[in-house]
């Protein structure tokens, strides 16, 4: 028999009980911490807390006991409430969001209906076996022929938002198609590869029972028996730097390795293989902003003009959503992101929105049904303009030179 020793069983077993604790009873607090600046902002970060929204004078986050220790040992004054006891139905009040199967259905649907310009496509495979599925838009049937605009959502599992906005996009396309001469053109002359649910495992664990859990990463067994890694801190630019954690329990833990996840990879490899992708927008909850690279570091990308399309491109978009935007380090530094990937490696221009709503006050990654529509809404023109915009991103730098201002 494997004798271990005492030191490493009573360890086992604190690992084991924190593990247990995180999973079950575990009480669930939003906490909001004054902060004077961002230096005080990326502290929290650093000490591995998932930042859900940044105040000018505080941060708010939701977390246990455990991320509210780490605050206390910052010195940060904080408050927190308790709202573990707040029960939040899916089925029932929230029934207009799309569980995994329901969204697997509305692809299909939509496919079904409009056979000449959408078809489903697999991106690959989630940890627990589910199809990351994809629909693509265009009238042309050869693949990678065209300028292409990627959208996907959901890489956290509790912004169930952010599968609905990329799914009513494509729905919103397809039906428009024959009666809209400028959506008819887009697709006529673009591909849009939509993915809704990157994190489809998360989603589901989020709403297996009648209480939301606050869940944000994907549902990887971690070596100290607790679950989780976080997406969009396994990417490979930046790894493991600022505003992520190599602790398993943390909500912002990166993982053992860049694109240690099945989920990562798959976006990896998909994105590389579609090589006429100029734009790409990863939809999140909440804040109501527009980001863009770099989140990793405070330094801007190496060629302004590059950065300037950044801006220009997200400003414009800001001015129909009414976000706010920002580089998205301004907001607080993450390491290992999809948008500082995408633009690293591929020269994409990879944007993060933060959907509605705008604060934790007002329903953060619960915000009701009735938010839906409006936050798609908003969205439209976004999207629109980001996917004329395929075809050439920097020809936004020759639209601005507009001194009068006669450009709306
Ligand atoms: O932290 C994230 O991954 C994103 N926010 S969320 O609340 N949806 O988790 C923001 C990523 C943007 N990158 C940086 N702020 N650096
Ligand atoms: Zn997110």
């Amino acid at each position: 028999m494997l004798r271990l020793p005492a030191s490493v069983l009573v360890l086992t077993f604190f690992l084991a009980l924190v593990a247990w604790g995180r999973n079950q009873d575990t009480k669930i607090f939003s906490v909001r911490v004054s902060t004077k600046d961002a230096s005080e902002r990326n502290s929290i970060a650093n000490a591995g807390i998932a930042i859900d929204k940044v105040f000018s004078d505080s941060v708010a986050f939701i977390g246990t006991e455990i991320e509210i220790d780490k605050v206390k040992n910052l010195g940060l004054k904080y408050k927190v409430n308790n709202i573990s006891t707040r029960k939040l139905d899916f089925p029932s009040s929230d029934q207009a969001f799309h569980n995994y199967s329901e969204m697997i259905q509305a692809l299909d649907s939509i496919q079904n209906k409009h056979p000449d310009i959408a078809s489903r496509f697999s991106i690959g495979k989630s940890l627990e076996g589910r199809e990351l599925a994809g629909i693509r838009l265009s009238r042309s049937k050869k693949q990678d022929s065209l300028p292409t605009a990627i959208f996907m959502g959901c890489h956290h599992s509790r912004e169930h938002l952010s599968v609905e906005v990329p799914l009513k996009l494509a729905e919103y396309l397809a039906s428009q198609y024959e009666t809209d001469v400028r959506i008819r053109n887009l697709l006529d002359n673009r591909e849009v590869l939509i993915v809704p649910m990157i994190n489809p495992d998360g989603a589901e664990y989020d709403i297996t029972s009648n209480d939301y859990k606050y869940w944000r990463k994907n549902r990887r067994k971690n070596v100290d028996g607790t679950y989780g890694v976080d997406l969009n801190r396994n990417y490979s630019k930046g790894f493991g730097g600022s505003g992520s954690s190599n602790s398993p329990s943390s909500d912002i833990f990166h993982g053992p390795q860049a694109f240690s996840e099945p989920e990562t990879q798959a976006v990896r490899d998909w994105v590389r293989s579609r090589k006429k992708t100029t734009v790409l927008l990863s939809f999140h909850t909440f804040s109501e902003l527009v980001l863009w690279p770099f989140g990793h570091t405070n330094d801007q990308v190496p060629s302004q003009i590059d950065q300037q399309v950044f801006e220009t491109m997200g400003k414009k978009m800001a001015s129909w959503n009414k976000y706010t935007p920002q580089k998205s380090s301004d907001l607080y530094l993450a390491s290992g992101d999809t948008t500082d990937w995408a633009y690293d490696e591929l020269k994409i221009f990879a944007f993060t929105f933060e959907l509605s709503p705008d604060s934790m006050f007002t329903g953060g990654f619960y915000p009701g049904a009735s938010a839906i529509e409006p936050t798609f809404k908003a969205n439209i023109e976004p999207a629109l303009y980001l996917i004329e915009k395929a075809e050439n991103p920097y020809a936004v730098l020759k639209e601005q030179k507009d001194p009068l201002q006669l450009i709306p």
